[in-house]
């Protein structure tokens, strides 16, 4: 039993400094972290940072307060579940994992911009921006955004990674408009079987062959009449990071589907074959295997919807109260392609669990709120645990669920401290 090591770490960098950040974003990332191009940036010598933005580069300086930084190469953020608590994600709350470097924006409008539709469809179509704006019914809706890998930190043995605990999650409303109709208007053609998904972002090496990520989604899921092709995030122009000025979202699915910086949607007659579709990226094993076991490329199956999960984002952990007194606890739960249908709460490490309420979607794919009140009987140390039920009677799991090679679909139960004082 093995499981594979690249040579370097790759997982896990805790306080790069700015300057290292800087340089990770690349150097025509400058312009896109400016919001303007650089006219002279062939001048600027290598290691030399725009004034501009020298000022520091945590998360912060890149728009995104509170995150913590997972990773700066690519740049990966993720939410603590305590900012999470708002309904709708906001822009500045919503995590960040990117595969490669970010693209080069610097002159980007909503008419020079291009989306290209095309494969085994009866037209190819060509559009900006603008025109999608103008062809196609604009639409809203709340959806969620998870990355698979979410909760990857708690597998053991661990998988190499970015090593999300709980964040990255986020539930905006996007705004853009909807995948099926594009995808009809190029008229799908008989034999079609998937998308195939590419943005703007470069490799992380360089090579302008390469991809950092290329994936898409069966047909019939593209069909599906809540995915976006978006271009705004909660009634604003959606940060770079997360895609600006075109993304897809694809919710339910793991986030790999959600193509930001989209430059085209390619119709296919065979499973998309482009990066991180193959091997072991977004796929677990077809059976269950012990941790840690080497599970050969074809029993491999790649993921579809994400199973059934919730965050506590009320109160925060380590947070004090007083006991005998009410206080209360609320957060979200979603569950894929299907819905919540029940969420408890536990403050006696799950020996009993009291149902909490729960609303229901605001559309389908928005995450759903739930709350309840809890007193704790004495002083001490208490956990309050959350966990939830889809409409299919899975339930979340304790610990970690299925190893897999790549610690993908790890939606056990989120746990918070809590001091009664
Ligand atoms: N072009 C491009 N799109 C991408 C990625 C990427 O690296 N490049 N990462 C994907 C992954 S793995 C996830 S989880 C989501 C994350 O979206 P966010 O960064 O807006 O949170 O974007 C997806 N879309
Ligand atoms: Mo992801």
């Amino acid at each position: 039993m093995s499981i594979d090591k690249p040579p370097f770490d790759v997982s896990f960098t805790e306080n790069p400094s700015r300057r290292t950040l800087l340089k990770r974003a690349g150097k025509v990332g400058f312009a896109t972290l400016l919001s303007t191009p650089i006219p002279f940036l062939a001048n600027l010598a290598p290691g030399l940072l725009p004034v501009a933005l020298a000022q520091g580069t945590s998360p912060k300086d890149m728009g995104k307060d509170g995150l913590t930084l997972l990773n700066d190469r690519p740049i990966n953020m993720e939410t603590p579940p305590h900012l999470l608590d708002d309904r709708v994600t906001p822009a500045n709350r919503l995590f960040v994992r990117n595969n490669g470097l970010l693209p080069d924006l610097s002159g980007v409008t909503e008419d020079n911009w291009r989306l290209v539709v095309d494969g085994k469809v009866e037209r190819s179509l060509d559009f900006s921006i603008a025109e999608l704006k103008t062809n196609f019914e604009t639409v809203t809706l709340q959806l969620q955004l998870e990355c698979g890998g979410n909760g990857r930190k708690f597998y053991q043995p661990g998988a190499t990674g970015n090593q999300w605990t709980f964040g990255a999650i986020g539930c905006p409303a996007w705004t853009g408009v909807r995948l099926r109709d594009v995808l009809e208007a190029a008229g799908i053609k008989p034999g079609a079987v998937y998308t195939a998904h590419f943005g703007a972002d470069t490799h992380l090496s360089g090579d302008p062959e390469k991809m950092p990520l290329s994936r898409g989604v069966p047909v019939e899921k593209a069909l599906e009449s809540h995915n976006l092709i978006a271009w705004a995030v909660n009634g604003a122009p959606m940060p770079v990071l997360n895609g600006h000025p075109l993304r897809l979202v694809v919710p339910g699915w793991p986030g790999s589907c959600s193509q930001k910086w989209l430059t085209r949607i390619t119709v296919r007659d065979q499973i998309h074959d482009g990066a991180k579709m193959t091997g072991k990226s977004y796929r677990v094993p077809a059976y269950p295997v012990a941790p840690g076991t080497s599970v050969p490329d074809e029993d491999m199956e790649i993921i579809h919807s994400l199973p059934v999960k919730s965050l506590i984002t009320l109160p925060r952990t380590g947070t004090k109260v007083r006991p005998g007194v009410s206080f209360e606890v609320r957060g979200h739960a979603w569950a894929g392609d299907l819905d919540v249908a029940a969420v408890d709460v536990s403050m006696d490490f799950g020996a009993s669990w009291k149902l909490a309420e729960l609303s229901a979607p605001v559309n389908k794919f928005a995450w759903q709120h739930w709350q309840a009140e809890m007193t704790l009987p004495e002083a001490g140390y208490f956990e309050i645990w959350a966990r939830a039920r889809d409409t299919d009677g899975q339930m979340q799991p304790p610990l970690p669920p299925g190893w897999n090679p790549k610690g993908y679909l790890n939606n056990m139960q989120h746990r918070i401290a809590v001091f009664a004082v």
